[in-house]
């Protein structure tokens, strides 16, 4: 299995990941060299299948890097493969209230902490597991819950409570479009919402998405700790940087 994010977020260590969307195993291996901590494997938006995911959990596995899934909305039965593959944990769009919040906790985790399933899958070793392994997998897994709409804003100190939640993540993009300002990131409503989930959530862990090193450091001294950008974004900066440079010359 990959990295315990789990007990790197409970740490409050400061986390740099990126979101992947492409089924390009490489690619992990190639962000894992450039040295985050984590990849956000991308089921929420794109088109990879579980098939290729198991690939990308297994890269990040083998770099000794952390693989956090972003699972489809609303949907949390579909937790269970993602996890039985062997990721370190989910990332949860969408949620709005405590209920969704612990639908998402009963899903990844065995009982008694929740409902998930047992089985002889990638996580446990193609084995029946063992009341141990059920409980390591309890201990590691990690649960990320994204806040991205105004309901989701309203409700941030409620479901930061709800046990077995690990983190919550500003979605800002979205967030920015269901508070009527779509694209206007940097937004003084935006910006008001995402300094009312700061203080909603208290002592847990805060992620954002961030375009850039400067974005990451802004938020990092805004007290965030799990920061994401995303693959497509970095890569195209900065090969358009290469090509701009080259050709102002
Ligand atoms: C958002 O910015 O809306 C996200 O969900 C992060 O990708």
């Amino acid at each position: 299995n990959c990295v315990d994010m789990r007990a790197r977020l409970r740490a409050a260590e400061r986390l740099v990941g990126v979101f992947v969307n492409l089924p390009a195993p490489g690619l992990v291996e190639l962000l894992a060299s450039a040295g985050v901590d984590f990849v956000v494997i991308d089921c929420e938006h794109g088109l990879l299948n579980p098939e290729s995911v198991e690939g990308l959990i297994r890269a990040a596995g083998a770099s000794g890097i952390g693989a956090m899934i972003r699972v489809p909305a609303g949907e949390p039965a579909a937790i269970q493969r993602y996890v039985d593959a062997g990721a370190s944990g989910v990332q949860v769009p969408m949620i709005e209230t405590a209920e969704q919040a612990a639908a998402v906790v009963a899903a990844a985790r065995y009982a008694p902490e929740g409902r998930r399933g047992v089985a002889a899958t990638r996580s446990n070793g193609f084995a029946a597991p063992s009341a141990e392994r059920l409980q390591t997998a309890n201990e590691t897994t990690a649960i990320v819950l994204q806040i991205e709409t105004g309901e989701g804003v309203a409700a941030a100190a409620e479901i930061a409570a709800v046990p077995g939640v690990d983190s919550l993540f500003i979605g800002p993009t979205d967030l920015a479009h269901a508070l009527g300002r779509g694209g206007q990131l940097d937004h003084p409503d935006v910006d008001q919402a995402i300094r009312t989930v700061r203080k909603a959530v208290g002592d847990l862990p805060l992620g954002i998405l961030v375009g850039s090193g400067e974005d990451a450091a802004k938020r990092a001294g805004e007290g965030m700790s799990y920061l994401v950008g995303t693959s497509g974004g970095l890569i195209r900066a900065a090969v358009r940087g290469l090509v701009d440079t080259a050709r102002s010359t």
